[in-house]
C-alpha cells in the first residue's frame, strides 16, 4: 500500500491523502493498486493498434514491423486499425451523452402526456423559449401541450432524418457551411451512432479520413444534439441555473447526519432523492434513528446537476468517488449511469454502505437494484431513503472518519445567468474581450485520470489561465478541482490579472465560473454561438479554447471532438489511443485546423498546457486585429 511519500504524490488534497491513508490501512483496494497492477500497459492497444472486431483476428498491427504484421487478417493497415478503433470510441461516447438525453425527453413526454405526477416543468418560461425557437406555434397551446409538441420535436433529432438536429440552427451559418461542405452536417442522433458502428464493420470504409469525419458528425450529433438535449430539457423540468452558493470536498459529508452520495449523470433520479430527504415524515424517520438531518451530497456529474440547480454540496470528483465511501459515513450511494466504478460495490461492502443502482440499464452485481421510472420515482425514491436512514443505525462510530472542512463555491452559471449578469446581452463580453480586459475564454472540463496525478493539471492550468486574463468555464469533474483550488468565489479574483479581475469584481462572479455537467458541455458550445452570431464572426475567430487536462472517457473523446469540428482549439492532458497512426495523430494535431478552423493539442504539463491555448488566444485576437 501507498507510503506517505506516495500519497502525495497521488493527490494534492488533504482529503484524498487522508482516506488513501485510512484506506491502506483498512485493506481497501483504490483505483491507484489497479492501475499498478495493469501497469505496463499493452503497447498495441495503446496506440490503437489492435483490432478484434471479427473473429478472422484479433490481430496486432505493427506499421514499423516487417511485412509480417504489417496488415490484419483482412488487410487492415495501422492507420484503417486507428482510425475505427477512435470511431468507435467517440460513437460510445456520444451515445452515453445522447441517451442520458434520451431519458429526460422521455420524462419530457410523459409530462406532456399526462402520465406523470412525480415530475413536472419547472421552468415554463424556457419551455416556451425553446418552442418558439424551433419553430413550434405555442399559442393557444397548454404547458403540457407544449412539452408534447417539444418532445415529438426532439424525438425526430434522435431518429434517421435526412436533415440536421434542429438546434445546430444555433451554429453561426458559416460554420453550418463548413459542416455541409465537409460532409459533417449532424443528421440523427442514433442515426449517426449506428452508421459509425456500420461503417467500421470489415470491409465498409476503409478509408480512415473518411471514418474520422464521420467520427466528427458523430461527435456534433452529440453536441449539437443529445448533450444540448439532456442540458435544456433538464434545465425546463428541473430549472435554469442560477447563482447558488454550496461547499465542495470530502468536509460537507456530515458526522451526525444520515449521508447518502447520489453519483452519475442524470438529475432524473438523485433529484427525486433530494426531494425524499427533505420530507417531514422522513426527516421525522431519521431523527428517530438518531440522525440530526439527512444531508445529500453529490459526486461527479448528477453531483453537479444538483449543485446548479439546487446549492447541494459536492463531496468529489471521479477520483474521490471511492474515497468518499471510504470515510465511512456515508450510508448509501445511489447511481445511476456512468463514470461509477464497478470497484465502488466493494468498497462499499468494506463499510456499512449500502450501494444502490436505478436504471435498468445500468445494474450492478452485488449492488441493490431499485428501478426508478417515471410513474414511481417519488415513492421509490422515499423508499432508498429509508433504507439510508436503517443503515445510520448500523455505522461504526470507530471507522468514521471526515477528512477536511469544505470549502465554499459558487454555482449556478448557466448561459441565462451569465447573459443576465451582463444585462441580457453578449455586447459587454464583447467589449471586454475587444479591449483585452478578458482575452479569451477557456472551457476546462473533464474527468480525473489516474495515471495524472490528481486534479493538478486542472488547477494549475486555470491558476495560469486567469493570471493571463483568461476566464474559465469549467464544467464535469475539473469544478471539483477548481472549487477545492478557491477558484470559484468571486475573492479568486485577486488571483486573475489586473484585466479580468476588473470584470469580476465589477459583475462580483468568479474568474472561473461553474457552467455544469458534461453534457452541458452543450452550454459553452451555445455561448460560443451567441457570441459568435453576435459579433458577426464563425466559433473558429473567437479567442476562445476547450481544455480536457485529466480526461479519461469515451464521452470526454466525443466533447474534444465536437468541440474542435465547431471550431474550438482543445488541449488533451492525455492522447487518446490513436498514437500508432502518424496519419491520423497529424490530422488530430494539425491536419483539422484545415478542415474546421481548430485541431487538438496534446500535453500534460499544465505551464506548456497555459502557453500553448495563450498562444492560440493570442493569434485569433491579432487575426480580429484586437491587442495580443
Ligand atoms: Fe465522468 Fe461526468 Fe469524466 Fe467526471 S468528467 S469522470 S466523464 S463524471 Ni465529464
Ligand atoms: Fe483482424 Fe481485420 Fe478482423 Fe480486425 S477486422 S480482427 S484487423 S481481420
Amino acid at each position: 500500500m501507498a507510503k506517505e511519500r506516495e500519497i502525495q504524490d497521488l493527490s494534492p488534497w488533504e482529503d484524498a491523502q487522508k482516506m488513501i491513508a485510512k484506506a491502506g490501512r483498512e485493506g481497501v483496494n483504490l483505483i491507484w493498486d489497479r492501475l499498478k497492477d495493469q501497469t505496463p500497459h499493452c503497447t498495441f492497444c495503446e496506440q490503437g493498434l489492435t483490432c478484434s472486431k471479427c473473429v478472422m483476428g484479433p490481430c496486432r498491427i505493427n506499421p514499423g514491423g516487417g511485412p509480417k504484421k504489417k496488415y490484419g487478417v483482412c488487410g487492415a493497415d495501422g492507420d484503417l486499425t486507428v482510425a475505427r478503433n477512435f470511431g468507435r470510441f467517440v460513437a460510445a461516447g456520444a451515445a452515453a451523452h445522447s441517451d442520458h438525453g434520451r431519458d429526460l425527453l422521455e420524462t419530457l413526454a410523459a409530462i406532456g402526456d399526462g402520465k406523470t405526477t412525480d415530475y413536472g416543468i419547472r421552468d415554463e418560461a424556457k419551455l416556451e423559449r425553446i418552442c418558439t425557437e424551433l419553430g413550434i406555434e405555442v399559442e393557444g397551446l397548454s404547458v403540457r401541450e407544449r412539452a408534447k409538441a417539444l418532445a415529438d420535436l426532439f424525438f425526430e433529432d434522435y431518429g434517421c432524418r435526412s436533415n440536421n438536429v434542429a438546434f445546430s440552427g444555433r451554429a453561426p451559418q458559416k460554420r453550418r457551411d463548413i459542416w455541409a461542405r465537409t460532409g459533417c452536417s449532424p443528421r440523427g442522433i442514433d442515426r449517426e451512432c449506428v452508421e459509425m458502428l456500420h461503417r467500421t464493420h470489415m470491409g465498409v470504409d476503409c478509408d480512415p479520413v473518411s471514418i474520422c469525419l464521420h467520427a466528427s458528425r458523430t461527435a456534433l450529433a452529440d453536441g449539437w444534439g443529445g448533450s444540448m438535449i439532456a442540458t435544456e430539457v433538464s434545465d425546463i423540468i428541473f430549472g435554469t441555473p442560477k447563482p447558488v452558493k454550496s461547499m465542495v470536498n470530502l468536509g460537507v459529508l456530515k458526522e451526525d447526519q444520515v449521508n447518502i452520495l447520489v453519483h452519475g449523470h442524470s438529475p432524473i433520479v438523485s433529484e427525486m432523492i433530494l426531494a425524499a430527504a427533505r420530507e417531514p415524515e422522513i426527516l421525522a424517520k431519521a431523527k428517530e434513528a438518531g440522525a440530526a438531518g439527512i444531508n445529500i451530497a453529490g459526486l461527479c456529474c448528477t453531483g453537479n446537476e444538483l449543485l446548479m440547480r439546487q446549492g447541494v454540496p459536492m463531496a468529489g470528483n471521479h477520483l474521490m468517488t471511492e474515497l468518499a465511501i471510504v470515510t465511512g459515513a456515508v450510508e448509501m450511494v445511489i447511481v445511476d449511469y456512468q463514470c461509477i466504478m464497478p470497484s465502488l460495490v466493494n468498497v462499499a461492502g468494506c463499510y456499512h454502505t449500502k450501494f444502490v443502482s436505478t436504471s435498468d440499464k445500468a445494474k450492478f452485481p452485488g449492488g441493490i437494484h431499485m428501478e426508478f421510472h417515471y410513474n414511481n420515482a417519488r415513492e421509490k425514491a422515499r423508499e432508498a431513503v429509508l433504507m439510508a436512514v436503517e443503515a445510520f443505525t448500523r455505522r461504526d462510530p470507530a471507522k468514521v472518519e471526515i477528512p477536511s472542512k469544505p470549502m465554499s463555491i459558487t454555482s449556478g452559471f448557466s448561459n441565462e445567468a451569465i447573459l443576465g449578469a451582463l444585462g441580457g446581452t453578449p455586447e459587454p463580453l464583447i467589449q471586454a474581450l475587444q479591449a483585452g480586459k478578458v482575452r479569451g475564454v477557456v472551457g476546462i472540463v473533464g474527468c480525473n485520470n489516474p495515471k495524472l496525478k490528481h486534479d493538478h493539471v486542472h488547477v494549475n492550468l486555470a491558476r495560469e489561465l486567469m493570471k493571463r486574463d483568461i476566464l474559465v468555464l469549467a464544467t464535469g469533474c475539473a469544478t471539483v478541482a477548481m472549487g477545492k483550488a478557491g477558484f470559484l468565489e468571486p475573492e479568486a479574483a485577486s488571483q486573475a490579472g489586473a484585466g479580468l479581475a476588473e470584470v469580476c469584481r465589477a459583475l462580483g462572479i468568479p474568474p472561473v465560473l461553474h457552467v455544469g455537467s458534461c453534457v452541458d458541455n452543450s452550454r459553452i458550445l451555445h455561448l460560443c454561438a451567441v457570441l459568435a452570431n453576435y459579433a458577426g464572426l464563425d466559433i473558429s475567430d473567437l479567442p476562445v479554447a476547450a481544455s480536457a487536462p485529466e480526461w479519461y472517457s469515451e464521452k470526454a473523446a466525443a466533447i474534444g471532438l465536437y468541440a474542435v469540428a465547431s471550431g474550438v482549439y482543445t488541449h488533451l492532458g492525455l492522447p487518446p489511443h490513436i498514437l500508432g497512426s502518424s496519419m491520423i495523430t497529424s490530422l488530430a494535431l494539425k491536419g483539422l485546423d484545415d478542415v474546421f478552423g481548430a485541431c487538438f493539442a496534446v500535453e500534460s504539463g499544465p505551464l506548456q498546457a497555459a502557453e500553448l491555448i495563450d498562444e492560440r488566444i493570442k493569434a485569433k485576437r491579432l487575426a480580429l486585429g484586437w491587442s495580443a
